[in-house]
């Protein structure tokens, strides 16, 4: 029997769900025109006035809005309310230039903590769990949003924040933690170094976690769950729509639960823009229907996902499901005209025994030609056997990977532990070409 947060509007009717979602969307456009120089221009650039939004169908009228968007008009100029209301500003990274600044009122961190409290509960939370939150305090999102959730939930939040990987172990096993949230990555990354520190999973509490801000395949899943001895959940969230707790899995471990009470997705052809139908991958786009600080009309997450057609869960909530990210169109590398997703070399890399999941794609150009070379962590024994090993495993790695990209690839194995491990997201990528 699944549990819920808030029964009433996670299992709701489709019929009544739809009603609110297109009562609040008309409330949103009118908000925008009235208060966002930005989108009123935007509108009247194509003759839509907000009356011309009436059902959700007529969504796709609307323009759409992008990252670019936030940083002309940074780091303010997309707020629909006065300074004086906003209580939290949060910054997404920005490796290139500017960061996209975000801001919430007061019912903007409520409604956060709310989506957070749900996905919480989805991965067993209750009132008596002991969070450890291992996602960065500051101005990522990943911290401050899981924080507010626990605590709106009643559980007791430990907020450790990112890094001090021995320190995390200690207070996980000193202190009883029951639920971890942080990136898949640093999840894998803990289990490592518990190992080593000679921590069985057997001298934790842990029963669930939630892992996201970054891509995690199956068995990168697997591998979580079986050596922390959890459940382990993806949670899906960007800065720019709230945060954290925008989709979440359940139990069925089939799909994410987008909040539709909140949120409105669509999957568009990243191309042309235009929308797809259910079960076509596509790039998502989220219209928020409750923010007030900074509504987003039709934005272009860029990332790469589905919407799942089959719209039952056995876990009882109505909100349909989005498919795990399989990557962002920005991430896509294209390399000697041929494009290549870090997930499709991810894949081969688990596939293969004695590798680790630690690896590194390098791409360089070498005169006109470009190059990709794929670093991959092996673990110690194929180390200590003879060369030949060594080299049939770089070779058959080497060939599985050609197979799936079609182009020549270099691979190097390396070393445990000679990949960068991070606290936060992984950088599976060094794109050389351009420095
Ligand atoms: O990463 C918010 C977050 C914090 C989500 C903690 C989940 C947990 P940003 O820094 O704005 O926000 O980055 C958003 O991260 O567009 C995706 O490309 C990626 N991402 C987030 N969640 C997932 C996920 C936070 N579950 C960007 N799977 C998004 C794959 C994810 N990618």
């Amino acid at each position: 029997m699944s549990s819920y947060w808030s029964e009433k509007y996670e299992c709701m009717q489709r019929s009544q769900l739809q009603n609110l979602q297109e009562e609040r969307l008309r409330a949103t456009v009118n908000r925008v025109y009235q208060e966002v120089p930005f989108y009123r221009h935007a509108f009247q650039e194509i003759g839509l006035t907000p009356s011309d939004i009436k059902t959700l169908d007529d969504i796709v009228k609307l323009p759409f809005t992008t990252k670019n968007d936030l940083r002309d008009n940074y780091p303010y100029g997309l707020f629909a309310v006065p300074l004086s209301e906003v209580i939290r500003i949060h910054a997404s990274s920005g490796t290139t230039g500017k960061p996209t600044v975000v801001g919430y009122t007061r019912k903007d961190l409520g409604v956060w903590a709310e989506v957070m409290a749900r996905a919480l509960t989805c991965c067993g939370a209750t009132k008596t769990s002991k969070i450890q939150n291992a996602y960065g305090y500051g101005l990522f999102t990943g911290g401050l949003g899981v924080h507010y959730g626990a605590e709106l939930l009643g559980a007791s939040v430990i907020p450790v924040s990112g890094g001090h990987t021995k320190r995390q172990i200690m207070i996980m096993k000193d202190f009883g933690s029951t639920i971890l949230t942080c990136t898949p990555s640093y999840a894998l990354h803990l289990a490592e170094v518990m190992e080593e520190m000679g921590v069985s999973k057997d001298d934790l509490g842990l029963t669930g976690g939630l892992f996201g801000a970054e891509p995690c395949s199956e068995n990168l899943r697997s591998q979580i769950e079986a050596r922390l001895g959890i459940k382990a959940l993806d949670i899906y969230g960007i800065s720019e729509v709230i945060g954290p707790g925008v989709a979440v899995e359940c139990d069925a471990k089939d799909g994410l639960h987008i909040w539709e009470d909140h949120f409105l997705a669509e999957i568009v052809d990243p191309e042309t823009g235009e929308q797809l139908p259910p079960g076509s991958y596509g790039e998502l786009v989220i219209t928020t229907l409750t923010k007030e600080a900074l509504p987003m009309i039709r934005y272009r997450t860029r990332d790469i996902t589905r919407i799942i057609p089959d719209r039952a869960c056995s876990c009882g909530r109505t909100h349909i499901k989005i498919d795990r990210c399989q990557g962002r169109t920005d991430d896509m590398l294209v390399v000697r005209g041929v494009n290549v997703f870090p997930s499709q070399i991810e894949e081969v890399l688990f596939r293969v025994s004695h590798t680790k999941p630690f690896y590194v794609i390098i791409v360089d150009r070498k005169g006109q030609l470009d190059k990709i070379e794929v670093w991959v962590e092996v673990s110690d024994d194929v180390f200590s056997d003879e060369i030949r090993k060594l080299e049939s495993l770089e070779y058959e790695i080497q060939q599985e990977i050609e197979a799936v990209l079609n182009i020549n690839v270099k691979v190097k194995l390396v070393e445990p532990k000679t990949i960068e491990r991070h606290e936060g997201k992984a950088m599976r990528v060094i794109d050389r070409r351009n420095l």
